[in-house]
């Protein structure tokens, strides 16, 4: 069922999820669709600190180079591009004329960054989904094959296309831009700024994100993700319950948003933790329907942006061939739950490696004659970095980088003194309360004791 609400445009809609209020007398699990830029101060109170979604309107990112040139619904748009060779371009011209023409801005990607070296996902009719890494331009020939024959096949046959399902996704375009020596297609917005995963600290720069060498430039989690028409995301939530924002420069969305409430749930029917009985598999699929007012299902159209908030589990469905552009973040708002999830996922670790923890104990000390806890928390945050990407390292290095060079005005970050600093005391005092404290590497515990230091500042005066 889609509730597609009001198209931008047509004033303040909102795009009304099931008509039941959410649990506890809440406000109904609904995105609205907004059809002004609010301020930083608005977002701040009706969608961060809320942890609601809405979809921005277009002109957010009018201004954007990658919103007014990539954009070739029109025949000058590819043969204008000064890199797209002839060649492209007439077979384009050619498929268009058989119906079997891939979206021209995607021929413009490959003219632009055909060099970079992107993922991919391949998928054949039912069969298992294959993941690879290729150049863009090689992706992007792909595509066009795969929609060539596709359509043709589908023309002949009665029904649907047999078009095999090419998704590029997670392409570092703004990482990988930068080592190439090529502008990014855009700024991030202000009301997004507040970032402290893509911490590029404009303010205060760093000269390590500036060092053109993929050694000393940091990962970042800013992407570009370009499919074929019917390419999805399938259900998951972000990384350690970020947030994330994501713009269509081509093409419509359908999006589905699971309420948060439900996100407990979710992530045991995913295999983490533990497993669901048949009682509360019964009430997940219920719940799942949209029986209690969890989900919300939406389309976004080009050019609008979709604020998906924290530890909101949600699948996304192309409606059309598409290009977006999106970032994966978090600030003070969102970090205690982050923070929680980092929790969870040691505990989990710790779980699955119990025996070589009561192993380790038995013997009292490591391989190295260290103590044997310190070489269990080593192994911990070891299997957290394989597994999720992360560990306290990570964690606690991002906090300390951003209390040491903020990436953005305080005008687009909530309070210091009676939010941020709040924030972070309460969650350094919890984790030096954490059984691996002790243990834990001295780098971890030095930025930890460097945030302490920033939060107390000004203190004694
Ligand atoms: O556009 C997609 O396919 C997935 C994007 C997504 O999951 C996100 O931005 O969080």
């Amino acid at each position: 069922m889609e509730f597609d609400g009001e198209k931008s445009g047509k004033g303040t809609g909102m795009v009304q999820g099931a008509a039941q209020r959410g649990e506890g007398g809440e406000r109904p699990w609904k995105v609205d669709r907004l059809s002004v830029v609010p301020s930083y101060v608005d977002f701040l109170h009706k969608y961060l600190i809320t942890n609601r979604p809405c979809i921005l309107p277009r002109a957010l990112i009018e201004d954007w180079p990658a919103w007014k040139e990539w954009r070739c619904g029109t025949t000058s748009c590819a043969s204008s591009s000064s890199t797209s060779s002839n060649k492209d371009v007439a077979k384009e011209d050619a498929d268009a004329n058989m119906d079997l023409r891939l979206h021209r801005s995607f021929l413009l990607l490959a003219s632009r960054y055909g060099e970079h070296v992107v993922p991919v996902v391949v998928r054949r009719g039912e069969e298992e989904e294959e993941r690879r890494e290729m150049k863009l331009k090689d992706a992007v020939e792909e595509m066009r094959c795969a929609r060539a024959r596709g359509r043709s096949v589908a023309k002949g046959a009665e029904g649907g296309s047999e078009e095999t399902l090419i998704y590029i996704k997670d392409w570092h375009l703004v990482r990988l831009s930068r080592l190439a020596g090529q502008e990014a297609p855009y700024v991030t917005p202000d009301l997004f700024r507040d970032d402290w995963m893509n911490n590029d600290s404009p303010l205060t720069p760093n000269p390590d994100v500036t060092a053109s060498s993929s050694s000393t430039l940091p990962d970042d989690f800013r992407f570009c993700y370009a499919g074929l028409s019917g390419t999805f995301t399938p259900l998951h939530r972000d990384v350690y319950t970020s947030y994330s924002w994501s713009t269509n420069i081509v093409g419509r969305k359908r999006w589905t948003l699971y309420s948060p409430q439900l996100a407990p749930l979710l992530r045991r029917a995913d295999g983490r933790g533990a497993p669901l009985s048949e009682g509360e598999r019964l009430e997940l699929e219920e719940r799942k329907s949209g029986c209690r007012g969890e989900r919300v299902e939406v389309v976004q159209e080009e050019g609008e942006t979709i604020f998906v908030p924290s530890n909101c589990y949600h699948e996304v469905f192309n409606l059309s061939d598409c290009i977006s552009l999106n970032h994966n973040w978090c600030n003070s708002v969102n970090l205690p739950r982050m923070y929680d999830a980092m929790k969870e996922e040691m505990g989990e670790v710790r779980y699955a490696l119990r025996d070589v923890e009561e192993m380790l104990r038995t013997a009292g000390q490591g391989e190295r004659g260290s103590p044997w806890q310190v070489e269990f928390w080593g192994l911990v945050a070891e299997v957290s970095r394989a597994d999720a990407g992360w560990d306290w390292a990570q964690f606690w290095g991002m906090v300390r980088d951003w209390t040491d060079r903020p990436g953005c005005e305080a005008e687009l970050q909530p309070d210091w003194g009676s939010f941020v600093q709040l924030r972070l005391r309460a969650m350094c005092e919890d984790f030096k309360r954490q059984e691996e404290w002790l243990w834990l590497e001295e780098g971890v515990r030095g930025c930890v004791a460097e945030v302490e230091r920033r939060c107390t500042e000004g203190d004694e005066e």
